[in-house]
This record gives structure tokens, C-alpha cells and sequence, in this order.
């Protein structure tokens, strides 16, 4: 059987994160995405934060899997010309320039319109218009300025970015989505349309508990699941909570045996309410299942920290792996704190295809987190990423140039 989006052709104008990811999605369900970059340098990622001199970084390689790379000079006129029966021919032309970057390139929504009604114009910028609409982003202004930074960290110090890449692989997977959609309304309109996700907003949505929270704290004036309460009074934002839960179901980081040595050996417990009696039993402090301070959900909020540091008593005496068997069996949610390197060994994510192994012709052997999204009639393959321009000749006779006028441009160092 085919992969689901066989036949969607894209034109992959990204470079950096947020726009490869998501054109790596698409490519993964079957798209044939044509990454089109500069000749001699083309994406910089390709040559940022290198292990192995001379061989694309593994930023590049692990953002562009099963991609085709053609290089093209988009600014000289043949090259211009080559862009043109590029929009043409495919269906969807997905972008992460800085803002007016492909309208200067003499490619405006209405021109490309004109060229191909069907297409589908999708761009990642960092901000929707209003007082930012001009500004370049990375994916720490982005945390910063969507919500994310302010919640997030120790209640006490600075704010904190995240290792998780919301800005850029966030608003990547968001724009992913809307080119899906697209393509199916088009399905019904006969006609592209334009559809833009800015990384602002992309990590807004995904804070959105936060503002939830805002709204909260403004009505009562207390957020009682966070670590401030009941001994620091609020102000009027949503303080940073470290690491609890902040939600309906407390949760807290926990030391496990080896903590003075491991700076993993911790695991994350939820005491739920609905197991909080199994809780009890667990740690040995049987009669808090009917103690009035602690029988329900409401009268535990004061004494979540005493709660919780008599529950570190048990998981201090326990690996984070024992802790999780046990804690399992009746159902407690809890995760064990992995380091990368345990992720990297773990033989499920390998089975499943989540952690791939992936051979290339100048690196060698990598690894690489392979398609979170599992169809059970479209399984990914993951191949690994093109060498810059790798795919220019058989792109350009696909477009009717012949060898004779691909010599010439390769000459000329339009590709
Ligand atoms: N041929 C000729 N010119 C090309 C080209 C090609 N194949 N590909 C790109 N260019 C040109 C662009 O047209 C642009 O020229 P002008 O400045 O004259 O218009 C120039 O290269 C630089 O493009 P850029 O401004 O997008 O690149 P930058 O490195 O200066 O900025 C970034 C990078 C990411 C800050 C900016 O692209 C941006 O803000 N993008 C939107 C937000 C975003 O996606 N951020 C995430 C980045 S990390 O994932």
C-alpha cells in the first residue's frame, strides 16, 4: 500500500529547525519534498555544531531525513526561472524566511498564486502581525515571548527556557497540521490557500494551562496546587512552579537511591487522587487514608510539601526503576527521570522506530528520533537526510531542462 501523502509534491524553502521538522513530517508520510538551497553553502545548519569535519552536522541530518536536495541561486534570473516551474509543479511551497524575505525574492502570494491557484503557501514566522510582525526569531525569543519562560523554572530564581524545542519543532508540527488541512479543503475548493503559524503563538497554545491559570489567580487570588501556597502570597502573573504539576493532580520530582551521584535518579510521582489510599499503603502511613488533613484531594493542598517529602523517605530507598515497578502495580502514574543516554539505549523506543539507527554515506552510523506518529497503513522509513545539491540534475530534467542547460547553470552557479 502507498504512504499516505504519496503524490504531494513540496517545495521546501525552510532551513534551520522550525520549517525543516515539519517538512521531515510530510516526507515521512510519503510527500516527495524538494529542499531547495544555496549553491556552496545551502542550509547553515549543514555546517553548524559539526562533530566530524567536513560532514553535515548532525542538526542538518537529523532535521531533513528523506528529503531531496537541489541547490539554486533563487535570486539571479535563471534561477528565478527554475523556482517558477518549481511552484508549478508542486502543490505545496512551505517557507521560514525572515519576514519579506520571499516577497523580495520578487515571489509574492498573489504572484504565486498566479503561477499555480492549487498551491498551498505555508510560512513559519516568529510573530503574527502587530508590533513584531518584522523581527527574525530563534527558538529562546519564542519560549520567551509565548508564555513559556515566565512559568517556568524555580519559583525563587530567573525564568527559564525549556529544552524541549517548543518554538521551533512546536510550531513546526503546528504548521504540518495546517498544510494537512489545507490540502484537504482543497480537495473540496480547487484552490491553495495561504497558511502561516507563528512561533509565538505555536508556544502559546502549548501553554495554554498557563493562561488558564492567569485567569484563575485573577478571580481567587491563590493557585492552591502550586509550590507558593499557603506560605508566599501571590502577585498578579502566574508565578513559576518548578516542578509541580500545577494541575488537578499533584506531582512532584523525587529523589531516588543514588541521587548524591546520579543527576537522574529521580522520578516524577503523581499522587492521584484515586489511588491516594494505595499511596498510603505504599509508604507506610496507612491511617492519612481516612486523616481529615489528608482523606481528600482539597485537604492535601496545604501539606503537599510535607506530603511529598514523606513520600521521597520511600523513594530514596528505591532505584527510579524499582520505584517505578512497584509504584506500577497499583497503578500510581509516575516516570522515572531518563537521561538521553538511556533513551538512546532503550530497546522499545528502537523497536517501535521512535530511536532509528541511520546509516549515511559520509558520517556513517547516527542515531536519530525517527516519526512520532505511528499509521498502521503507512509505516515511516526513515532514509537518511541529502548531501547539499545531491538531487539537482534529476530535479532539473524532471522540470525538461536538459544536460546541455544543467552544465550551463552548474557553470554559471545558479545551482
Ligand atoms: N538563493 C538566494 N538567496 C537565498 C536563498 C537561495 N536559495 N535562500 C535564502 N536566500 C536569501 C533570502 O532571500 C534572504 O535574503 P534577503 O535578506 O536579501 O531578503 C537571505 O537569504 C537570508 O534569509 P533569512 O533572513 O531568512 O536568514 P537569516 O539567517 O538572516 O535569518 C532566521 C534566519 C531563522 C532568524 C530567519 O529566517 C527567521 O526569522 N525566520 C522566521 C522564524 C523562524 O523560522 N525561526 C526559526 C529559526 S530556528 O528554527
Amino acid at each position: 500500500m502507498g504512504k499516505a501523502l504519496e503524490g504531494v509534491r513540496i517545495l521546501d524553502f525552510t532551513h534551520v529547525q522550525s520549517g525543516p521538522t515539519c517538512t521531515q513530517l510530510l516526507a515521512w508520510f510519503g510527500a516527495d519534498v524538494i529542499k531547495v538551497e544555496r549553491p556552496g553553502e545551502g542550509d547553515a545548519t549543514r555546517g553548524q555544531l559539526r562533530d566530524i569535519p567536513d560532514v553535515d552536522s548532525l542538526y542538518f541530518t537529523m532535521l531533513n531525513h528523506n528529503k531531496r536536495s537541489i541547490t539554486l541561486n533563487t535570486k539571479s534570473p535563471k534561477g528565478k526561472e527554475v523556482l517558477v516551474k518549481l511552484i508549478r509543479h508542486c502543490d505545496v511551497l512551505v517557507e521560514n524566511f525572515a519576514p519579506g524575505a520571499l516577497d523580495r525574492m520578487g515571489f509574492t502570494w498573489e504572484h504565486i498564486q498566479e503561477l499555480n491557484p492549487r498551491m498551498i503557501l505555508a510560512s513559519i514566522k516568529g510573530f503574527g502581525p502587530g508590533p513584531y510582525v518584522d523581527c527574525k526569531v530563534y527558538e529562546n525569543v519564542a519560549q520567551c515571548t509565548g508564555g513559556a519562560a515566565s512559568t517556568t523554572g524555580d519559583p525563587d530564581d530567573i525564568p527559564m527556557v525549556t529544552g524541549a524545542q517548543i518554538g521551533d519543532s512546536g510550531t513546526g508540527l503546528h504548521l504540518a497540521l495546517g498544510i494537512v488541512t489545507a490540502l484537504l479543503h482543497r480537495e473540496k475548493s480547487g484552490r491553495g490557500q495561504r497558511v502561516t503559524a507563528a512561533m509565538q503563538d505555536a508556544v502559546l497554545n502549548l501553554c495554554r494551562v498557563k493562561l488558564r491559570d492567569q485567569q484563575r489567580l485573577e478571580r481567587t487570588g491563590v493557585l492552591k496546587e502550586y509550590p507558593q501556597y499557603p506560605d508566599i502570597e501571590f502577585g498578579d502573573a502566574v508565578p513559576r512552579a518548578g516542578n509541580a504539576s500545577g494541575g488537578g493532580q499533584p506531582g512532584a520530582i523525587l529523589k531516588c537511591k543514588g541521587w548524591q551521584k546520579d543527576p537522574n535518579a529521580y522520578i516524577y510521582f503523581i499522587t492521584q487522587a484515586a489511588v491516594w489510599a494505595d499511596i498510603c499503603r505504599v509508604i507506610g502511613e496507612e491511617d492519612w487514608i481516612t486523616n481529615p488533613h489528608f482523606a481528600t484531594p482539597e485537604a492535601r493542598l496545604p501539606h503537599l510539601k510535607m506530603i511529598f517529602a514523606r513520600i521521597e523517605e520511600w523513594t530514596k530507598t528505591k532505584t527510579k526503576f524499582e520505584a517505578m515497578d512497584i509504584l506500577n502495580a497499583f497503578d500510581i502514574p509516575c516516570g522515572p527521570i531518563l537521561s538521553m543516554k538511556e533513551i538512546a539505549e532503550d530497546s522499545s523506543l528502537r523497536d517501535t522506530g521512535t530511536v532509528v539507527q541511520v546509516d549515511h554515506p559520509t558520517r556513517g552510523s547516527y542515531l536519530s528520533v525517527g516519526n512520532p506518529i505511528k499509521l498502521s497503513d503507512s509505516p515511516t522509513e526513515v532514509t537518511r537526510s541529502p548531501l547539499l545539491g545531491e538531487h539537482s540534475s534529476e530535479i532539473l530534467e524532471l522540470l525538461g531542462y536538459s544536460a546541455d542547460e544543467i552544465g550551463i547553470m552548474k557553470n554559471e552557479r545558479v545551482v
